[in-house]
């Protein structure tokens, strides 16, 4: 076994790229039940005759480990099943790790604090109804770059999940308020203007998102994001699959009507 000292050793010397790649390793784990499995797996690695750098990748994987178990205390429904729901076989595996959903991220006193902040600001806007071939209907929007202290520290909470380490979060938070008969069609956000990752608050009420593959219109999968959850969305999910948010009509997952009231979502994106 190592002792203390050589531990903070490891600490001290694992680099800022090995725990930007331990911390994305975390992130693919993070909202999965075997997260502790993987741990174990990379313990056992290192115990086992393992080299100095997987011993390093061991100590920064507790750090992190250490931090995750705090930022999700409040966090659950994690299980991809119990928001997703697929097509097709290929969707469901890679969706389930490129499309997260972690329920009751925000406390309902944190959805408060949220909207008395934003709705004097999306008050002042009158709700556009676009033209039929436009990407959403029934909508008003704004941007936010500063925030009440309370708010700050909410927002870093997505950050800090949703973005590893060196990844740079745009300056300004999209809300978007989509009035109970709004919906958003098909679409993939513009690369010019957004990097790998898009993370949504849902405020005031639930709905579903569905994402279908951009070639293979018959890869599709709905996703339950209810009222106060946070999506994390990248990679494939982000680049390979239009996303939607379903009208009220067809607010439906696993059989079961989603009501579909006023939402307004609150997006944290990275820099392209
Ligand atoms: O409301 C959402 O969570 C999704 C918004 C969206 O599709 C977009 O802004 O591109």
């Amino acid at each position: 076994m190592f002792n203390l000292s050589f531990k903070n050793m490891c600490l001290a010397t694992v680099s800022k790229k090995l725990r930007a790649q331990v911390f994305d390793h975390r992130y693919e784990k993070a909202s999965c039940h075997s997260l502790t499995v993987q741990h174990e797996f990379i313990k056992n690695a290192s115990l086992s005759g393992g080299n100095l750098r997987q011993t390093r990748l061991f100590y920064s994987a507790s750090s992190f480990h250490a931090e995750l178990q705090k930022d999700t205390s409040r966090q659950t429904n994690v299980h991809a099943s119990d928001y997703l729901q697929a097509n097709d076989e290929d969707t469901q595996i890679v969706l389930s790790t490129s499309m997260k959903v972690y329920d009751n991220f925000i406390s309902q006193e944190e959805e408060g604090s949220i909207l008395n902040e934003i709705e004097p600001y999306l008050r002042r806007l009158r709700y556009e109804t676009s033209h039929w071939d436009d990407a959403i209907h029934g909508y008003r929007e704004t941007e936010r770059k500063h925030w009440t202290e309370k708010n700050k520290q909410i927002l870093q909470r997505v950050k800090d999940l949703a973005f590893p380490p060196g990844v740079a979060p745009l300056a300004y938070i999209h809300i978007l308020d989509l009035q109970k008969t709004g919906y958003i069609k098909p679409h993939i956000d513009a690369v010019r203007f957004c990097g790998d990752t898009i993370a949504g608050l849902s405020l005031l009420s639930s709905c579903v998102m569905r994402l279908t593959h951009e070639k293979d219109e018959a890869k599709y999968a709905d996703i339950l994001l209810k009222r106060r959850s946070l999506y994390i969305m990248k990679n494939v999910a982000r680049y390979d699959y239009k996303h939607e948010v379903l009208p009220e009509e067809k607010s439906v997952f696993k059989g079961t009507v989603i009501p579909k009231e006023r939402r307004i979502s609150v997006i944290c994106r990275n820099e392209p």
